[in-house]
């Protein structure tokens, strides 16, 4: 790894964000929650041009809406800024953000698992209901994604919606987001009775936080705004690797934890600690951050997928 000094002239995101604690009840007990103003309309103005810019310029995704599939008009979804541009990793790396979601977890120490831009294009379509944990080859209910909101969003398109206590029925299934999975959670929702919730409109730097196994989903962009969120998803550490019983689980074990197998610590320099961290040490970057697309199509290689 190599060591990178933190841009200085960008704001710290290290000042608190004191939780109230029906905000971490609501969480524990629903999977979700909102935290508004958890960055300010300052932060988000110096933060959002570089996470767009990055975001955009490392797309993969260059077909037009109408060419692609549900799962695909739903939003460009782009992986790991933090390995790509040293702001977007001072963004990621936010003390005050994964302090949140230790608080909302109920952990000591979070680590980072991965960041994701999800931009809802203008007249994108809307996100099918899924659970991310699913994905993610972690043997831990102390999962949570960060949501945050980078432009204001209006009601028409709104933020997540979250069936509310699904998270506490853990895996409902190997049911990847699109079609099918869609159809399927809407049935299992009413079956089950459980509340959709949202949060609804929200000012840039307004947040959700939601758990791994939290079903949830997104209406579509009528507006002729793009809807630009940034995501953080961190688990509690200490964690260890679950079973590899699933492509996808196998695709996520390759590109973040090639050397490990299951029962082992879910630790890699791809997975860093991101709270509490000693003030003292300088973030650095792992070797992924300079072949970022060669990283990519070696995890799809190792984990026999086509990339
Ligand atoms: O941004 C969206 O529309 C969906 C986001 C999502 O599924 C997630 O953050 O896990």
């Amino acid at each position: 790894m190599s060591r990178v000094d933190l841009p200085d002239d960008l704001p710290s995101l290290s000042g608190a964000h004191p939780l109230a604690p029906p905000c971490i009840e609501e969480f524990q007990s629903t999977g979700h929650t909102c935290v508004r103003g958890l960055a300010s309309p300052q932060e988000i103005s110096a933060y959002r041009p570089i996470l767009e810019d990055v975001a955009l310029c490392n797309r993969f995704e260059k077909r037009a809406l109408e060419e692609r599939d549900t799962y695909g008009r739903a939003f460009l979804q782009i992986l790991n800024l933090w390995l790509l541009d040293r702001r977007a990793q001072a963004f990621v790396f936010a003390q005050r953000f994964a302090r949140v979601a230790a608080e909302l977890l109920g952990v000591p120490a979070v680590r980072l698992y991965h960041d994701q831009a999800l931009f809802k294009e203008a007249g994108g379509g809307y996100t099918p209901w899924h659970q991310d944990q699913f994905y993610w080859p972690l043997d831990t209910p102390h999962t949570v994604t960060l949501w945050i909101a980078l432009v204001d969003i209006p009601k028409e398109v709104g933020s997540m919606v979250f069936a509310s206590g699904s998270q506490a029925f853990g895996n409902l299934g190997d049911l990847a987001i699109g079609d099918e999975s869609h159809r399927h959670f809407e049935r299992w929702i009413d079956d089950h009775g459980l509340a959709r919730e949202t949060h609804g409109a929200m000012r840039a730097g307004d947040a959700t936080f939601h758990a791994g196994w939290t079903l949830h989903s997104a209406g579509a962009n009528p507006t002729d705004q793009m809807r630009s969120a940034m995501t953080v998803i961190y688990f509690a550490d200490g964690a260890r690797l679950g079973p590899l019983d699933h492509p996808s689980r196998r695709l996520d074990r390759a590109f973040y934890f090639p050397s490990a197998h299951p029962g082992d610590l879910a630790r890699s320099e791809l997975t860093p600690l991101l709270y509490p961290t000693d003030s003292n040490s300088s973030p650095t970057l792992p070797g992924a951050a300079h072949d970022y697309r060669g990283w990519i199509a070696d995890a799809f290689r190792r984990a026999g997928q086509r990339g």
